[in-house]
């Protein structure tokens, strides 16, 4: 494809409620999004790095420099056809996934557009509607959780994700199950507990949870593994699966019984999609999970789900959770089912807000490609 320009730029984006995790609070977003442009057209993606290094290596700021002073450069020169090139144009730089992916996703999104079919065809999607949990960060007391988890119920979410870590699990379990026990009722530590938590781990056997997310350290597995083969309730790898390596490594050694794939966390939609066909092959169930997206990276999130093992309801939610004002038009909007439909329509099926976004820019860079050849 032939690229005019790559625009990679920062915008600022307040959420309608803060969002609290075992690592931090969050108030704002400060997102850094890669727009390719090609022929009239522009294909857009979301680098899903958190404010600061928490959740990962990665931050905005490091996304930024990457982003700008490497991969759009790579990009520029190669010109590629298909977003599944995008690995090999970015394999000398290590690391850096997040950032990575903001634009490989971007490559996509344009091919997507450039084939006149939707991004979910284009990535061997089979579902046409997808089915949503809601993630519920940490709060300020007990009452106020219930009063957030009757709201999101009365929305229609499938599935409640409870955020958790030491003093604040089984009790919450406890008040959650009595009051709605026909309700799929998951949780995710972030990597909150130690191996001397185990026994208080073992515990939450009592609830029925659905899988508990990344109970110990971000970066093991074995652990996890010894961790899993004691504990009834299946465990849930995020942060510590990069790759479709690392995936079946975590199957193979029992580490997880179920595999959470965060664009974002491994790179882009190729990896995404390796790490789903290898976790399908073994017979291991996969989820979206969420990062506090805009709705360029949640329209991407929407496209991944619908592939086949995508098989249980994931952390892809409703833009007004997030936001006053989205990005995208429509805004996502889940049914009272707690579905989302796939977008029919070419590429991401949702346009950009391109006004709303230059109101919210606060750094941009632009790397023209014929400058660069
Ligand atoms: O671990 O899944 C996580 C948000 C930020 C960082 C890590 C995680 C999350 C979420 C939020 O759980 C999911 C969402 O609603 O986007
Ligand atoms: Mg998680």
């Amino acid at each position: 494809m032939k690229f005019d320009a790559i625009v990679i730029r920062e915008i600022r984006m307040p959420l309608v409620r803060p969002f609290e995790t075992s690592f931090g609070v969050t108030r704002e977003r400060r997102i850094v999004l890669a727009e390719v442009q090609s022929e009239g057209l522009s294909g857009w993606g979301e680098c899903t790095a958190g404010e600061h290094p928490y959740f990962s290596e990665e931050s905005t700021d490091t996304a930024w420099q990457v982003l700008v002073g490497e991969l759009a450069h790579l990009l520029a020169a190669e010109q590629p056809e298909h977003g599944g090139d995008c690995p090999r144009i970015f394999r000398r730089v290590r690391g850096n996934r997040m950032a990575k992916a903001a634009l490989e996703n971007a490559v996509w999104d344009l091919e997507a557009q450039r084939e006149g079919i939707p991004l979910a065809a284009l990535l061997g999607g089979v579902r046409e509607i997808i089915s949503c949990g809601v993630s519920i960060g940490i709060q300020e007391s007990i009452p106020r959780l219930l009063e957030t988890i009757e709201c999101e119920l009365a929305a229609g979410y499938q599935r409640i994700k409870l955020k958790c870590k030491p003093g604040w699990d089984v009790e919450v379990f406890e008040k959650f199950c009595c009051r709605w026990p026909e309700i799929a009722l998951t949780c995710d530590a972030n990597s909150s507990y130690r191996l001397h938590d185990a026994d208080h781990i073992f515990s939450f056997d009592a609830f029925d949870l659905g899988m508990i997310e990344q109970p110990l350290w971000h970066d093991d597995f074995y652990y996890h593994s010894i961790l899993q083969k004691r504990l009834e309730t299946p465990i849930c790898l995020d942060e510590s699966i990069h790759n479709r390596r690392e995936a079946l490594a975590a199957i193979e050694n029992e580490s997880c019984r179920i595999i959470n794939i965060k664009l974002g966390r491994v790179g882009g939609f190729s990896e995404a999609i390796a790490v789903h066909n290898a976790a399908m092959e073994r017979g291991t169930p996969v989820w979206c999970g969420g990062m506090l997206e805009s709705g360029i990276g949640r329209a991407h999130n929407i496209a991944l789900s619908s592939l086949e093992n995508f098989s249980l309801p994931g952390d892809v939610s409703a833009s007004a959770r997030y936001w006053a004002e989205d990005i995208v038009e429509p805004e996502i909007v889940v049914s009272a089912k707690g579905e989302i439909a796939i977008p029919d329509t070419p590429g991401r099926g949702y346009e950009v807000r391109r006004d709303r976004i230059e109101r919210l820019t606060v750094r941009r860079e632009t790397i023209r490609a014929m400058a660069l050849v």
